[in-house]
């Protein structure tokens, strides 16, 4: 609890911000690094790096999520979904990433993946971006949080007996009230994610890879509701690092 109070440095800790803080930590074993040397490349532009636009219909391939106590974290339909920015709407294709289900204590799951290949610098980008869908108020926040590699092993190290807090590297994050209708690209500055977890890592965001450290490694979602035991329902769509 001493470190958590540290973590939150001056803030006035109200219950709030606890629960928020504590549901932080969620999230399953990281994913093996092995993986990330075989996975089906992703998309390669000038000022964007795709991450995932879900057009297979699958969380398991050709890039692989992990998902967790979410109700609903899949690839679904479209369909349906047409409300919004229409030049948004004329983008995200046939599926999308659902996340959708109930908060306990504020926290809803959520899910992640691995993003670091050799011989790919993701430090060339600045921002963060994602097509999201909101159902109005009350549709829930997400929140993104990235992690980079400060002991050199590819490796996102956690531990599974402290709500799988990391145990050797840098957690980033950002929240994102979704609070909208329909389609919105959301486009956020790496510059205005905050380290989770100082006193852990090296305090730095490093997502060069260099010295060993594969640097950026991971992005994970987690839903928070938008009340402690609130509902949470949005579709995210082309996840992307971009340079502006
Ligand atoms: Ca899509
Ligand atoms: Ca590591
Ligand atoms: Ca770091």
């Amino acid at each position: 609890m001493k470190t958590m109070f540290r973590w939150l440095g001056g803030l006035v800790v109200s219950v709030m911000v606890l629960a928020l803080a504590a549901s932080a930590f969620g999230g399953p074993a990281p994913a093996k690094p092995e993986a990330a040397k075989g996975e089906a490349p992703v998309a390669l532009a000038e000022k964007v790096l795709l991450i995932d636009d879900f057009e297979s219909g699958s969380l398991k391939g050709p890039r692989e999520w992990w998902t967790f106590e979410l109700a609903r974290a899949e690839a679904a339909s479209n369909k349906g979904l047409t409300a919004g920015d229409s030049k948004i709407a004329g983008l995200v294709g046939n599926y999308s990433l659902l996340l959708s289900g109930s908060a306990k204590n504020w926290y809803g799951g959520g899910c992640g993946t691995y993003i670091a290949r050799e011989g790919v610098d993701l430090s060339r980008y600045g921002f963060f971006q994602a097509d999201i869908y909101g159902n109005g108020p009350g549709s829930g926040s997400l929140k993104v949080e990235l992690a980079d590699d400060d002991n050199s092993n590819w490796q996102v190290e956690q531990d599974s007996s402290k709500n799988y807090a990391l145990t050797k590297d840098d957690k980033y994050s950002y929240e994102v009230k979704v609070d909208w209708s329909g389609w919105k690209r959301v486009s956020i500055p790496l510059a205005d994610f905050t380290d989770e977890n100082p006193m852990v890592g090296d305090d730095i965001w490093n997502p060069q890879p260099q010295n060993g450290s594969g640097g950026l490694l991971q992005v994970q979602f987690i839903c928070l509701g938008s009340a402690s035991d609130g509902r949470i329902n949005f579709n995210v769509d082309n996840v992307a690092l971009s340079t502006e």
